[in-house]
């Protein structure tokens, strides 16, 4: 069993939509812990050092227009394989291609709007949970 912990985010249009009690329920069903939570606005700036990887992507400049429109709720999840189980319930980036049942199919409108984020490696969770949260606002779950 490997207890592993990875980065969401609830983006803007799912906020905008007031889902994010149904997507945090989601994360709980499928046995994740909420680890740490908060709501924040996304400067230009943090936008664009967090998607850094898609620069040169025709979608970059979009997306960080998409992801500074408004609030979000960033989140760190723990539970066994963490990650790929997160990625699971958000399923595929196109919600036209998610499989029903998931949050993107179920909630999201579009390939950009897409509702969530949900690392996709080890070391990418590792990279983003840094980039959002100091250890102190980790609170371990230990029951
Ligand atoms: P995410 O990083 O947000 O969890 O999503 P992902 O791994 O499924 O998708 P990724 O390829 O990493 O793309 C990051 C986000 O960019 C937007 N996107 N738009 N062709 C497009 O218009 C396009 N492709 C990607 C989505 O918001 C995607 O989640
Ligand atoms: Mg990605």
């Amino acid at each position: 069993m490997t207890i592993e912990r990875t980065f969401s985010i609830i983006k803007p249009d799912a906020v905008a939509k007031n889902v994010i009690g149904q997507i945090y329920n989601r994360f709980e069903t499928a046995g994740l812990k909420i680890v740490a939570s908060k709501m924040l606005h996304l400067s230009q700036e943090q936008a664009e050092g967090f998607y850094a990887e898609h620069k040169e992507r025709p979608f970059y400049a979009p997306l960080v227009e998409f992801m500074t429109s408004g609030p979000i709720m960033v989140q760190v999840l723990e539970g066994e394989n963490a990650i790929a189980r997160n990625r699971e319930i958000m399923g595929a980036t196109n919600p036209e291609e998610a499989l029903a049942g998931t949050i993107r199919a179920d909630l999201a409108g579009s390939m950009r709007e897409n509702c969530a984020h949900g690392s996709d490696s080890i070391a990418s969770a590792s990279r983003e949970i840094a980039y959002f949260f100091s250890d102190d606002e980790i609170c371990p779950r230990t029951r």
